[in-house]
């Protein structure tokens, strides 16, 4: 068990299994949302059996389960076989959705960091809460082929059976001085209140693609609306153009299960999502990749800032099945972080991120010192914000 960037590369043995199971959920959501109709949910606490146990930030590294497309996309040089690969990439970011709708992510508290290091797909990343109203995690991922990063805003629309969430902001990717940008599709919850819930995703997600010498290629995926007893549940459509608008490349699939370049019968699988583990049902729908995602593995917890998710005790407890003392934990916690609100506003002050800045087009990017900090001095040796 070695993976601390110390420049080790001893294979790393993930646990596959969380330490405990998903109790049946006694929340009555409908008093919750009945007692606060009309208001920003964002800003109502919500009953900690209503969440999975990871948070919004490692949500965002699950977008990059399947990073490998990228490094064929890096090694690809034709420009609109290179977008097709980074079309399944981001269609590969809605995967894990899919056995996902019984819960919600913890909301990070304001300052809560992240970081995944995973030298075994050749990348790390890193994530902060930048807003706490309204909720805004930035992530920055990097490898030798690829640089990804995105802050993420949600809006929330209650419609009594169903819940939209429509994600505000842009997604970024830089392959060798290439531009690649995006933004998110509508996701909905169905049957909020009462019934089995599910997921569905729709809408256009359009990608750019930009070099310095001007638009390249084009690439448009539609994530088709599903209509009831259709056969075509969580189907996605795409098409490559270039710079003139002519189609080259054509793609179709399922979000949650493949994605094929050309037409069929003789198309070719450009992606496939990975197997479910065993009992997924019972472990709040986890994929292997978010089975690990918040594992504190020994050699890590010297390495942390205190600031990371690993350490938020009411995620844990959650993980390990105790409701009651991750109820009293989140109360505790919130009551902390309306304290230091207090302490800033009375001050006149605003809260900063750590490890993210400003960009000219107001998106946030990482300012590139997490890394370097946790290697020299490191985090222990540093005076970081106690937040739990
Ligand atoms: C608390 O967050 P919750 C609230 O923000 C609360 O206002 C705040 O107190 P303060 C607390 O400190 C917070 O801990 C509420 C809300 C959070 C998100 C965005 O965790 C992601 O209690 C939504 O949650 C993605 O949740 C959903 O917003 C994907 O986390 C599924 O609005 C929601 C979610 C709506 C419920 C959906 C239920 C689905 C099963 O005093 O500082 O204001």
């Amino acid at each position: 068990r070695n993976e601390n960037g110390n420049g080790s590369n001893c294979a790393v043995m993930r646990r596959d299994r969380l330490p405990s199971t998903r109790m049946n959920e006694s929340v009555n959501l409908w008093s919750i949302l009945r007692s606060n109709i009309g208001k920003d949910l964002s800003k109502v606490a919500m009953p900690v059996q209503l969440n999975e146990p990871l948070n919004t930030l490692q949500r965002l590294c699950e977008e990059v389960e399947y990073c490998h497309l990228l490094d064929t996309a890096a090694n690809t040089h034709d420009p609109h076989m290179r977008m097709v690969y980074i079309a399944a990439f981001a269609v590969s970011a809605y995967a894990c959705s899919f056995t996902r709708a019984g819960g919600k992510p913890f909301n990070p508290i304001l300052g809560e960091t992240y970081e995944c290091l995973r030298q075994d797909k050749g990348f790390r990343f890193i994530a902060e809460q930048v807003s706490h109203h309204p909720p805004v995690s930035a992530c920055h991922c990097e490898s030798k082929n690829y640089t990804f990063w995105q802050d993420v805003r949600w809006k929330n629309k209650f419609w009594g059976k169903s819940m939209e969430i429509v994600p505000m902001g842009v997604t970024h990717l830089e392959l060798f001085g290439d531009r690649y940008e995006w933004s998110k599709v509508t996701s909905c919850i169905h049957n909020i209140l009462s019934g089995q819930r599910w997921i569905e995703h729709y809408g256009e997600m359009s990608i750019k693609h930009s070099t310095t010498t001007g638009d390249v290629s084009h690439c448009k995926v539609t994530f088709l609306k599903s209509r009831s007893g259709a056969l075509n549940a969580n189907e996605v459509e795409g098409m490559v153009t270039d710079s003139n608008g002519r189609v080259i490349h054509s793609l179709f699939g399922k979000w949650n299960e493949a994605l094929y370049l050309g037409k069929p019968p003789s198309a070719t699988c450009i992606w496939r999502a990975n197997p479910m583990p065993e009992d997924h049902e019972q472990y709040y729908g986890f994929t292997q990749f978010a089975i690990e995602l918040n594992e504190l593995e020994e050699g890590l917890k010297a390495l942390l800032p205190l600031t990371d998710t690993r350490f938020r005790p009411d995620q844990r407890l959650l993980e390990e099945g105790d409701i009651a003392g991750a109820e009293e934990q989140k109360e505790r916690i919130e009551v902390l972080q309306r304290e230091r609100r207090r302490v800033l506003q009375e001050n006149n002050m605003t809260h900063s991120p750590r490890f993210f800045k400003r960009a000219e087009d107001d998106s946030w990017v990482s300012n590139g010192t997490y890394w370097d900090l946790r290697k020299d001095p490191g985090f222990s040796k540093l005076e970081i914000p106690v937040l739990w």
